[in-house]
């Protein structure tokens, strides 16, 4: 068996105005909990040293680019990935990217427990619009602020098995989940920045909750693998954001979930072997997909 403790850590809101040393003094508090309660890894939200400023109507370059970190690891990171060294403990993080040519990402990274950034993946599945609409209690500008993830959906081996990345929207999306599963994922590891209130359909509002366990546990039992969904949570600059952060098993399972819209440690043990209850049965995609009929998947 190949079994460790994996983490959630869950924030609440982070304020337009809080510094990114208070988020990462935050996120170092979540580790030391992690660690105490016997983690190898733990999983940060997506754009966790920021407040989710993809929820405003920026024009000024400088403005929209104080969002985003220009290196990584950074002076103002440095505590996490020096912690993470000293208690031999792994992580994910999701941040804004700003790359030396000038390009924008939403983007995560796993780091390793020695400290080193062992896989990188760009966000593909950018939700939202490009302009300013007015109707809208908030925006939701990640069309506007970020270029579609170029880096595919890699696996990277870590922690003795294939881990994935996603970001958010990502998980909605029964493609995000089957390509990682094809490229032999064994846990995907994931934030999001959920609000409550989807102005498009209000209709659904009181679903939101539903709509991220539903993605996330049908994207674990099709493919036989884990995940850890990890929330930003709370009333974050007047919009409210979803907690319900969950750690999910291959066969769908949700073994650990957040009780509040806080900052909170979730764990649980993952065994990467149990991955073949289902990649081996079910959903044995050498005996059973049938790709030749799926052409309609990958058709613009
Ligand atoms: N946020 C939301 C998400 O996909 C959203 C956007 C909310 C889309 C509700 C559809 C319904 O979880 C991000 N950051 O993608």
């Amino acid at each position: 068996s190949r079994k460790f403790i994996v983490a959630g850590a869950q924030l609440g809101p982070i304020a337009k105005d809080e510094s990114r040393a208070s988020a990462v003094a935050r996120m170092c508090d979540l580790m030391r909990a992690a660690h105490a309660r016997g983690a190898s890894l733990v999983v940060f939200p997506e754009l966790a040293l920021t407040t989710f400023f993809p929820r405003w109507f920026m024009e000024d370059e400088a403005e929209i680019d104080a969002w985003f970190e220009t290196e990584m690891p950074n002076g103002t990171v440095a505590p996490l990935f020096d912690l993470a060294r000293e208690l031999g403990i792994g992580f994910h993080l999701g941040y804004a990217e700003l790359t030396p040519e000038g390009r924008h990402f939403n983007t995560a990274i796993i780091v390793s427990p020695e400290g080193e950034i062992v896989g990188k993946y760009r966000k593909i599945h950018l939700p939202g619009h490009r302009e300013n609409e007015d109707w809208r209690p908030f925006q939701h500008l990640e069309k506007r602020y970020f270029e579609k993830g170029d880096l595919g959906f890699p696996v990277f081996d870590a922690f003795g098995g294939k881990l994935g990345m996603c970001i958010c929207n990502d998980r909605r999306w029964p493609e995000t989940w089957r390509v990682l599963g094809l490229g032999g994922a064994e846990l995907v590891v994931l934030g999001y920045n959920t609000p409550f209130h989807y102005p498009p359909a209000p209709e659904h509002d009181h679903l939101q909750y539903f709509h991220n366990e539903l993605s996330v546990q049908a994207g674990c039992y099709q493919n036989g693998l884990w995940a850890v969904a990890v929330a930003k949570a709370g009333m974050e600059e007047g919009s409210e954001l979803i907690g319900g952060s969950v750690i999910v098993a291959p066969t769908g399972e949700i073994l650990a979930r957040a009780a509040t819209t806080g900052d909170e440690v979730i764990t649980a043990e993952v065994d990467l072997d149990r991955c073949a209850e289902i990649r081996a049965n079910v959903f044995n995609f050498a005996q059973h997909r049938e790709p030749q009929d799926y052409a309609a998947i990958t058709a613009p």
